[in-house]
């Protein structure tokens, strides 16, 4: 596709499997459209197919999890080869909530690019996306 320049980020928030805790990216969305970004939460009880298929289809740039009831390490690796199988694979794969020190290395390796736990200050993380973003712009720009 195409790229437009100077438009806005495109992010998609997502819950996996049962997790039903919501606040952690509630907070998020806010964040993140409060710094100018487009968000859509796909909602919760999601797959890692629904969410690759949504991400494919939204054309957005950023996928987002949320992750606080266990299974990211079964289904996060998932989401991530789905993501590179349909072409997806340049998205930016974040992951945020309830993560263990010592399953972060076995995440990145799968494909996360960047992993936010508890009390994350949201500025951190809109910074993060914005020089991520600007990166990403000036190297299609080259
Ligand atoms: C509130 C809460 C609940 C509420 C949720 C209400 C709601 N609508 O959200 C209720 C009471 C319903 C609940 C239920 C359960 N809970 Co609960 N819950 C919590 C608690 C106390 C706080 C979570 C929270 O809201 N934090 C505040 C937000 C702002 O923080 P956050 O989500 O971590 O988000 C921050 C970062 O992680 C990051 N982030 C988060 N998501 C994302 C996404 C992206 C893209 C990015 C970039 C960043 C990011 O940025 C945020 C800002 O800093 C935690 C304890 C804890 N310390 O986390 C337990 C906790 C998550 N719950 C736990 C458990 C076990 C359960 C239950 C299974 C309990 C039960 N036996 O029924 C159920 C499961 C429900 C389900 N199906 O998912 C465990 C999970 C253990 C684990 N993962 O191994 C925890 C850790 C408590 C514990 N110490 O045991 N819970």
């Amino acid at each position: 596709m195409q790229e437009q320049p100077n438009r806005r980020l495109r992010v998609l928030l997502a819950k996996l499997g049962m997790d039903t805790h919501t606040v952690g990216v509630t907070i998020i969305g806010h964040a993140l459209r409060e710094a100018g970004m487009e968000v859509i939460f796909t909602g919760l009880k999601q797959t890692p197919e629904m969410v690759a298929a949504a991400a494919i289809q939204e054309d957005v740039d950023v996928v987002g999890i949320s992750t606080l009831s266990a299974g990211h390490t079964r289904n996060l690796p998932k989401l991530a080869r789905l993501l590179r199988e349909q072409g997806g694979g340049d998205k930016l794969l974040l992951a945020g909530g309830v993560i263990p020190q010592e399953d972060q290395p076995l995440l990145q390796a799968a494909g996360v690019h960047k992993i936010f736990t508890m009390g994350a200050d949201t500025r951190d993380i809109v910074q993060y996306l914005e020089q991520w973003w600007a990166e990403k712009q000036a190297s299609e720009a080259a």
